[in-house]
């Protein structure tokens, strides 16, 4: 496997500068996480560093490995947006290494979320939605109730998301309906 510094240099051929410097916001946040909520920091940093590693990839990149590894063939109907995670783990995988697959399965559901998620997955899943380079309202509040309640945080950021998506006519990827489902009426 790549040390974390080789995988640094991988991730700055891979991505913009501003998406590079998002992912180590990413894995900052996600290793303060990982120690709230005894966690392994060491997978949170991976994980934290590789979640985007795919988002500049090419539509065709994506295309030929949902044919070629027969992923979820309604994927196809949907875009970078929900390719870059799930699709992106594969490359994760392939390309730098990274066979943990409670790694890759944090990366995978890093944008949907999904109805079972380990406490990894979680902290990934916020540490992208509240790192301090994002600015949205209610972002202040996020990073409270994620502070304090890990699972609450995801409940938050799964009401917004899909308040969001609906608002603007985008289509909902089946696993955001099922995060949704799962989480937020719990903590309500
Ligand atoms: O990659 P990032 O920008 O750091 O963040 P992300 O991977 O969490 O989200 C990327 C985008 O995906 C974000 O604008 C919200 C959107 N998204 C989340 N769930 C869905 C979705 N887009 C669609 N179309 N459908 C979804 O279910
Ligand atoms: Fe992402
Ligand atoms: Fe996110
Ligand atoms: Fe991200």
């Amino acid at each position: 496997p790549l040390t974390r510094l080789e995988l640094i240099d991988r991730l700055k051929e891979a991505l913009s500068q501003e998406r590079f410097e998002h992912v180590c916001r990413v894995e900052k946040t996600a290793m303060e996480l990982a120690q709230l909520n005894d966690v392994d920091v060491e997978q949170a940093s991976i994980a934290g560093l590789c979640h985007d590693y795919a988002k500049q990839r090419s539509d065709k990149d994506f295309i030929q490995i949902i044919r070629d590894k027969k992923l979820n063939p309604q994927l196809l109907n949907y875009g970078n947006a929900i390719w870059h995670g799930i699709v992106g783990a594969e490359m994760v995988k392939d390309e730098l290494g990274v066979h943990d697959e409670d790694i890759l399965n944090a990366i995978r559901q890093h944008t949907t979320g999904n109805s079972y998620m380990t406490k990894l997955a979680q902290i990934i899943y916020m540490a992208d939605y509240i790192e301090p380079g994002r600015d949205f309202p209610g972002v202040e509040e996020a990073r409270q109730i994620t502070k304090h309640d890990l699972g609450a945080g995801v409940a938050y950021q799964t009401k917004h998301t899909l308040e969001y998506l609906i608002q603007k006519g985008q289509p909902v990827y089946p696993q955001t309906l099922t995060t949704y489902n799962a989480w937020v009426p719990k903590y309500r």
